[in-house]
């Protein structure tokens, strides 16, 4: 069986991948439409070879559609997701919109396949530095029980979109007055400070909310426990923005329920781990980093050592390509489950 697809917000950068992975991992597709904003209707957009003209995403766009990859943000998704749900289609949301709703299953197929049973017509795919963490912590949570996590982490620029690549690669060169670039995206495009990123590291990404943590930072924390079905985890997380085109980094710090754990366990629960590759041999210097992590499906862990005063606890190093598996592969991954699970 083929399916109608649709892409909302096909010129972004999420969206740019999204139809990359629909070709490369031969996504069954009868007919596919492209939809972006008014500014982008009209324009030729190509994909597979075949060249096709960009839609405004309005809500009649998605009759007959099967499934509806968002990646637009926020507000595009709140005004058409249930349009589109309304109408027949599976969303499967890359925004944050819909992603605390009881009603919505936020999903990693290799953590928690089994809730894309109960939606309603909209699944919510996490925020991307929240699914490399799950994709790691859940084979450690089977064997040994989780108690606390706490990460650092440091993003790419990617995952403000298509205008702060490009923002990074006008201020990189500015290497000789690097003290006065002039800024105009991050920390947050649509606020008042703007700091150059080329040559920096930013403390901030997303606006703060009341009790001083970031909503970067409250996304890795609210949906970390929905997706894990562990409310009880305690979570705290600091977000940082550096000068990195793609891949997502992560220092992260696990309280296990176990007395002790050894090394070589955890080598070998990982190894064995759905999507994730272990990287890992300080000795020969080898360890993952996001500039070869980008374009790669996998989620990659290296530096896995102990809590030098506590043997039940770990520090882990995860990298992933945040716009393949945190964001436009995880999409392609839901929807391939749904069709094999035959959720529809
Ligand atoms: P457009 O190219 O027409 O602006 P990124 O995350 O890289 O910033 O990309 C955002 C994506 O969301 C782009 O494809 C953009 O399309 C799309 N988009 C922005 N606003 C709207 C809107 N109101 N309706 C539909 N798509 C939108
Ligand atoms: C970033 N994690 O790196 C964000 C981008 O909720 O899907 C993804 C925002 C989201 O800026």
């Amino acid at each position: 069986k083929k399916y109608h697809v649709a892409v909302v917000g096909a010129t972004g950068a999420v969206g740019q991948r999204i139809l990359q992975q629909l070709t490369k991992r031969n996504f069954p597709i009868e007919t596919i439409t492209f939809l972006a904003s008014k500014r982008s209707a009209g324009k030729e957009i190509q994909f597979s070879g075949q060249t096709y003209v960009i839609k405004e995403a309005v809500p009649e766009a998605f009759d007959g559609v099967d499934f509806a990859f968002f990646s637009a943000g926020g507000s595009v998704s709140k005004a058409l997701a249930p349009e589109a749900a309304a109408r027949g289609a599976i969303v499967i949301d890359n925004t944050s919109a819909f992603r605390m709703d009881p009603e919505v299953p936020l999903v990693v197929p290799e953590v928690n396949r089994h809730d894309l049973k109960q939606h309603n017509g909209i699944i919510a795919n996490p925020n991307c530095s929240t699914i490399q963490m799950v994709c790691v912590l859940e084979p450690l949570r089977k064997a040994f029980g989780l108690k606390k996590v706490i990460v650092s982490t440091y993003q790419a620029v990617s995952g403000a979109g298509a205008i702060a690549i490009d923002e990074l690669k006008k201020q990189s060169n500015h290497f000789e007055n690097r003290s006065d670039i002039s800024a105009d995206i991050l920390p947050v495009r649509s606020g008042e400070k703007h700091y150059p990123i080329a040559f920096n590291a930013i403390p901030q990404i997303d606006v703060f909310t009341d009790n001083g943590y970031t909503y970067e930072e409250m996304k890795m924390i609210n949906e970390t426990k929905k997706i894990m079905h562990m409310p009880e985890l305690k979570v705290a997380a600091t977000c940082v923005r550096l000068p990195v085109v793609a891949g997502h980094s992560e220092s992260v710090y696990v309280e296990t329920e176990s007395e002790g754990v050894t090394i070589e366990q955890i080598r070998n629960i990982l190894t064995e781990a759905e999507g994730v590759t272990v990287m890992d041999r300080p000795e020969d210097a080898v360890y993952p980093m996001p500039l070869f992590a980008e374009g790669e499906d996998d989620v990659f862990v290296g530096r896995i050592r102990h809590d030098i005063d506590d043997p039940s606890n770990l520090h882990l190093w995860i990298v992933a390509d945040n716009l393949l598996k945190g964001a436009a592969l995880n999409s392609i991954q839901i929807a391939e489950a749904i069709i094999e699970d035959g959720i529809r």
